[in-house]
């Protein structure tokens, strides 16, 4: 399939004259997966896992399905290695109170890349403040990556917790995500992989990563908001207490005490998100059908193409790497002397739809020594004529602010 036949099945994008080049915030919906919510909405609703009743179990058979499917996507050894969250947040906040709270000790140390959305930030730093320990980062040089040099000073005897983001959401830098694991392992460290803006993207295989967890959001992979994974080993999810409690994470309730389902159920508390489940099985059903491989041929096309055309505007900055090789497709750029939330706003009004600010990663925009950046980020759907159209907006922009032009 071209990205031109994609295109057809998101009614959104045929609905409406735009040129959405946003999809590192959240994608839009092919028709297939809208259906299918729909449909499981029409014919199979019911709360699974608690009726006796044929159609609660369909909705219990239905939820084991997307788990298989997900589990599969990413070459998990079983599903149960697959925890539904409600997004990468979510499953970052579960592992950081399940696993950090609980085995990180004040002498140890945590480390991130200074690259983090503030999901894969923040709830470490509540770690080692709860628990004493130290926070450091691994930071990138002016191309925007991180060097083994780096990954060898950084990750040293002491460090428990190692936090990657295998791309990142601002400068689109492809990590050296499995060079980082083998390193972390080696001295006795854990990795934890925010594959956010990775499994839309390219063939993500948590075997050959090694990574002990994984997380993603449904969302950002054409399912319905709401849906998220936490991947996790198996002998590592069955050792952990769980993050949230209530009904059916249970096995016996006593008056003082309790036990636990097993992995994955004791981490799924609470009425689950069979409907996003089901968004999200026919998410990925999509995107076989597509073929990985396909999907990182047309982003790579499309990246080529933008970085080539932004590169030829000598009033635009770009952030970043300019190594295709290990650029994914989001691109972060300034018109230089103009605001970016104002050439967002320029871009609106021509029906190009772009994000501006700190997308959520304050420290490597400061590290950088900027406030904020305009972003473009690409998927499967968007064609050469989008990045034209960001290009005349652009220009457009210039003419407006020409005085403010640096
Ligand atoms: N990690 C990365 C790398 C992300 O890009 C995002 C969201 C998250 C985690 C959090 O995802 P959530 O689904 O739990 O919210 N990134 C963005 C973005 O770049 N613009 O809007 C959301």
């Amino acid at each position: 399939m071209t990205n031109y036949e994609i295109r057809k099945d998101f009614p959104i994008l045929n609905n409406q004259n735009i040129a959405y080049l946003d999809s590192a915030a959240t994608t839009q919906k092919p028709v297939q997966v809208i259906d299918a919510v729909n449909r499981y909405y029409k014919n199979d609703n019911a709360n699974p896992h608690r009726g006796a009743y044929k159609l609660s179990i369909r909705a219990t058979e239905v939820y084991d399905e997307a788990r298989k499917k997900v589990a599969n996507f990413i070459n998990a050894k079983m599903p149960d290695e697959i925890v539904f969250t409600r997004n990468a947040t979510e499953s970052l906040n579960l592992v950081a109170y399940s696993y950090g709270l609980e085995n990180i000790k004040r002498q140890d140390k945590i480390v991130l890349s200074i690259m983090e959305h503030h999901s894969n930030l923040v709830p470490w730093q509540n770690v080692a403040r709860r628990t004493g320990a130290s926070l450091e980062y691994m930071y990138t040089n002016s191309e925007g990556r991180i060097t083994n040099d780096e990954i060898y000073k950084r990750i040293v005897p002491g460090v428990k917790i190692v936090g990657i983001t295998h791309v990142s959401n601002v400068l689109g830098t492809i990590n050296p995500v499995k060079e980082i694991v083998k390193r972390a392992h080696s001295v006795g460290a854990i990795v934890v992989v925010d594959a956010s803006q990775s499994v839309p993207h390219m063939k993500v295989d948590v075997q050959d990563l090694d990574a002990d967890f994984l997380v993603f959001s449904g969302h950002k992979m054409l399912s319905p908001l709401g849906i998220g994974v936490l991947y996790g080993k198996k002998n590592i999810l069955d050792q952990m207490v769980p993050f949230l409690f209530g009904g059916d994470m249970i096995e016996y309730v006593y008056e003082q005490k309790t036990t636990f389902a097993p992995t994955p159920t004791k981490f799924e508390a609470g009425t689950q998100n069979v409907g996003g489940a089901v968004g999200l099985s026919a998410a990925i059903d999509y995107l076989n059908k597509v073929g990985m491989d396909n999907i990182e041929k047309i982003e790579k096309n499309l990246t080529i193409y933008a970085l080539d055309k932004l590169q030829k505007l000598d009033f635009v900055t770009i952030y970043g790497t300019k190594n295709v090789e290990t650029h994914a497709g989001v691109i972060s750029f300034n018109v230089n002397g103009v605001h970016p939330h104002d050439v967002a706003s320029v871009l609106d009004s021509q029906n190009v739809c772009i994000r501006s600010g700190n997308h959520c990663a304050q420290p490597l925009l400061r590290y950088m020594g900027i406030d904020s950046t305009c972003r473009a980020s690409l998927y499967i759907y968007n064609t050469k004529e989008d990045i034209d159209r960001l290009v005349q907006a652009l220009i457009k922009t210039r003419d407006m602010f020409a005085k403010w032009i640096k």
